[in-house]
């Protein structure tokens, strides 16, 4: 049932994830977006499955970083005439526990560095500043607590200044190719000439592997999935049962990406209290959670290229599953 036009939604209600779920919940077929997995306990979720054997991403991205920091830092800092300073941002950095490979090549190459993580997450970045500024006492850190999909705006960089803008952890791959695209035009608008993006992203591979890596023997990504449901219970008053939920993971071949579902295993009627909503579910119905695209080699250098960014160098492990790619700005 949808609700008629004029039904209030509550002023307590975050006004954000009701039209989310309103929105997804009467398409057909039904879905919900990934950001909301992202609650305490999601991100909590989220962190146990970069550790986890089948998730094969963070550890393979980490392994390319350390291996060639070196040379990405030089790489965005090079400039023929004369020295430049790089500062770093990153979007969506989180608890920035791979950045500091970076941000330690950057500090062994020019002395110290001004890093200026933006998160949705105030905690995460407060989090990440303090051990940051301890292990790495040459980095400044300047976090900016921000939605970074909704648009945002560095301060201007000074004379001699250079951005490197991070996106890694494959984050971008979260977003549908159009919405992929205009973010990264989002960010070039932002730039200026020399400045650059580091960009992470996963490779097409076999799909055993992704499977796994999206529906781990121990069921964390099961219980990630499903936590999405114990948050709207929390966030609008709602009634679902997660364990009248069943976790899929699909590797959907023409669209080149991994798909999360939650089906329904009965016939079921949820009710959003807060929203003077309810949802009906037939037997084996699902709920869209997430896509996570997966590129094959040379799409993220078209991905940074139509957005307005040279690209300048990419850099992938052995078995060519995960790649980082630098643009620039002429
Ligand atoms: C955050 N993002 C890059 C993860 C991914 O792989 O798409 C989120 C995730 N979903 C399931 N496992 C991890």
């Amino acid at each position: 049932m949808t609700p008629a036009a004029s039904t209030p939604i509550e002023s307590q209600v975050d006004t954000h994830v009701a039209h989310a779920v309103l929105a997804g919940l009467t398409s057909e077929p039904k879905r919900l977006p990934p950001w909301l997995f992202y609650d305490e306990a999601g991100s909590r979720l989220f962190d146990e499955i970069t550790e986890l054997p089948e998730y094969y991403l963070t550890r393979t991205e980490r392994a390319i970083l350390a291996r060639h920091a070196d040379e990405m830092i030089a790489r965005a800092a090079e400039e023929a005439s004369r020295p430049v300073q790089l500062r770093i941002a990153e979007l969506g950095a989180g608890s920035a526990e791979k950045t500091r490979i970076l941000l330690r090549a950057a500090v062994a190459q020019q002395g110290d560095v001004l890093y200026e993580p933006v998160d949705v997450s105030a905690t995460a970045l407060l989090v990440a500043q303090a051990r940051i500024e301890r292990e790495i006492p040459a980095v400044r850190v300047r976090p900016l607590a921000m939605d970074y999909t909704n648009g945002f705006a560095f301060e201007p960089t000074g004379p001699g200044e250079r951005r490197l803008v991070l996106y890694i952890g494959s984050s971008i791959g979260n977003f549908e190719p159009r919405e992929a695209a205009h973010l990264l035009a989002k960010v070039r608008a932002q730039l200026r000439p020399g400045d650059g993006m580091l960009l992470g992203v996963d490779l097409v591979k076999d799909e055993q592997t992704l499977l796994a890596a999206y529906d781990d023997a121990a069921g964390t990504t099961a219980a990630f999935n499903k936590n999405m449901l114990t948050r709207l219970n929390r966030d609008l008053c709602a009634n679902f049962d997660p364990d009248a939920f069943t976790h899929r993971a699909v590797w959907n071949p023409e669209r080149s990406r991994m798909e999360m579902h939650l089906e329904s295993r009965m016939a079921q009627c949820v009710r959003f209290a807060a929203l003077d909503f309810e949802a009906e579910f037939e037997v084996g119905e699902t709920i869209h959670t997430e896509s996570s695209y997966k590129y094959q080699p040379g799409e993220a250098e078209d991905l940074l290229a139509r957005a307005g960014f040279a690209p300048s160098a990419s850099w992938t492990d052995e078995q060519g599953w995960f790649m980082v790619c630098l643009g620039q700005v002429d």
